[in-house]
């Protein structure tokens, strides 16, 4: 059995990677100031872990969160193109500060391994598709620049210190818990909760723009993976975690109104400052190195995750 700390463990995505762990049977630790993530989210198994309330900018806490762990997770974050545009300074402070926090906390401890929640984002808004880990870097917005400076960090604490470390380019992660409630949560969380109250949906810009949606699952398995991986094929290197299929805002938009029953139409609004046309990614380094394969497709996924929504309404 192995310990295993998960930092932004209130998150959507930090909360379903423990929930995956437990189920394994191995021992988790978690830590998130709720700043985005929520409590709800580990209510159900908040005693079967050991959680503490605190803030990656706290080196004490990360010291003390790393002693005796074997892998961390680092999955806190403030997750948005547009709050990122809005705050700068805010975006910076998270998701690179922070990083550099657990970094090296992770290296104080002699934790085996970091996995690290990087985004495609970085590719930026180059026409060549599908997006593979050897094109240049391009990020647009505050927090593409700052998921891509906590890559290298990640990088950079393999070569100078030796703690391995590997960053998975997560390409819009979607499924049950992710928060729909806030102006920056992701694009589908505000659909289906939208369209399942009968509400009309806003797409910024011409809805043509179009995304590798990943469901939740699949992310998870990556991370899981990207422990057990051989250190010769995946430490101090960047993997796209994706599906390899890419849909228009207006396809996805036609599917759910299929699977929520709402028949209205979307209004259109100014599109979005910091926001990239076209996201698809090539996952041939990650089935490689890690062994990744999506195991469910983007009907499924939208499936279990309207489900999911529809359950909690
Ligand atoms: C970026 C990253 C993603 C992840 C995420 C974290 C890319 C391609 N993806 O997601 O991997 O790191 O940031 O937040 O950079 N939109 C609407 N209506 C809405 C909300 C959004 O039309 O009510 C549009 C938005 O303008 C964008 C698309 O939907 O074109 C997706 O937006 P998002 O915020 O869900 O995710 P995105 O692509 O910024």
């Amino acid at each position: 059995m192995s310990l295993y700390l998960i930092t932004g463990i209130g998150g959507f995505i930090g909360s379903s990677i423990a929930r995956s762990l437990l189920e394994r049977g191995q021992q988790v630790r978690g830590v998130d100031n709720f700043s985005t993530g929520k409590r709800e989210n580990i209510s159900e198994i908040v005693d079967r872990i050991d959680f503490r309330e605190a803030d990656i900018l706290n080196l004490d806490a990360m010291h003390q969160a790393c002693n005796g762990v074997d892998f961390v997770f680092h999955e806190a974050a403030i997750p948005s193109v547009p709050k990122s545009v809005k705050d700068p300074l805010g975006s910076n402070q998270a998701n690179i500060d922070g990083t550099v926090n657990v970094l090296v906390a992770a290296r104080d401890a002699k934790v085996k391994r970091v996995v690290y929640a990087a985004s495609s984002s970085a590719y930026g808004d180059t026409p060549t598709l599908p997006k593979h880990e050897e094109m240049k870097p391009d990020p647009i917005s505050p927090y593409a620049v700052a998921k891509l400076a906590s890559e290298h960090y990640m990088t950079s604490f393999y070569r100078c210190y030796g703690l391995e470390t590997v960053s998975l380019r997560y390409f819009n992660i979607f499924g049950p818990r992710q928060d729909p409630s806030s102006p920056y949560s992701g694009v589908l969380a505000k659909f289906i909760t939208s369209m399942l109250r009968g509400e009309q949906p806003t797409i910024f810009g011409d809805g043509e723009q179009s995304r590798d949606f990943t469901y939740i699952d699949n992310a998870v398995a990556a991370n899981l993976l990207a422990c057990e991986a051989p250190k010769d094929q995946v430490a101090g290197q960047v993997f796209n975690i994706a599906t390899g299929r890419r849909l228009s805002l207006n396809e996805t938009l036609q599917l759910l109104r299929e699977l929520t029953g709402y028949s209205g139409q979307p209004k259109y609004g100014a599109e979005r400052k910091g926001d990239i046309k076209h996201s698809l990614a090539d996952i041939s380094r990650a089935e490689a190195a890690l062994g990744y394969k999506p195991s469910v497709h983007f009907e499924e996924g939208l499936r279990r995750t309207v489900g999911w929504y529809r359950e909690q309404s």
